[in-house]
């Protein structure tokens, strides 16, 4: 055997080797599913006057409150979700009570929700 022709087989198994160890290593991490989607929220229905967008996390009143964020507690109006998120609008501080569920864009809030936001939680699907 020549040596080019060795150096070939060479490169051949290396080669094999590599994707073989390169598939079984994907298949062992862990299936996450990494977004950059975020929600929008607005200050008045109809998507009209944006505050911001959030990625998923938990945000409460003294995040909505920032002035990054135009002082969006107990503001918003309308929503924008893109599909693969989830998001769960407040009208208490903290997370508590019942919240209002979005999963796609909605130009209004449901009745008892309007201005009146004070924590979101956005959940990624
Ligand atoms: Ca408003």
């Amino acid at each position: 055997m020549q040596n080019s022709q060795l150096l070939l087989l060479v490169l051949v198994i290396v080669g094999f080797v590599y994707y073989f160890y390169m598939s079984t290593k994907s298949e062992q991490q862990p299936i996450m599913k990494p977004t950059n989607l975020k929600i929008s929220i607005f200050a008045d229905q109809n998507y009209d006057n944006p505050f911001g967008d959030l990625g998923p996390g938990n945000y409460n009143s003294n995040f909505l409150n920032n002035i990054n964020y135009n002082n969006a507690n107990n503001e918003i109006s309308s929503i924008r979700v893109p599909n693969g998120l989830k998001a769960e609008l407040y009208n208490a501080p903290d997370f508590s009570g019942e919240p209002a569920i979005f999963t796609k864009d909605s130009p209004a809030m449901p009745p008892g929700y309007n201005d009146s936001i004070k924590s979101i939680k956005v959940i990624q699907l």
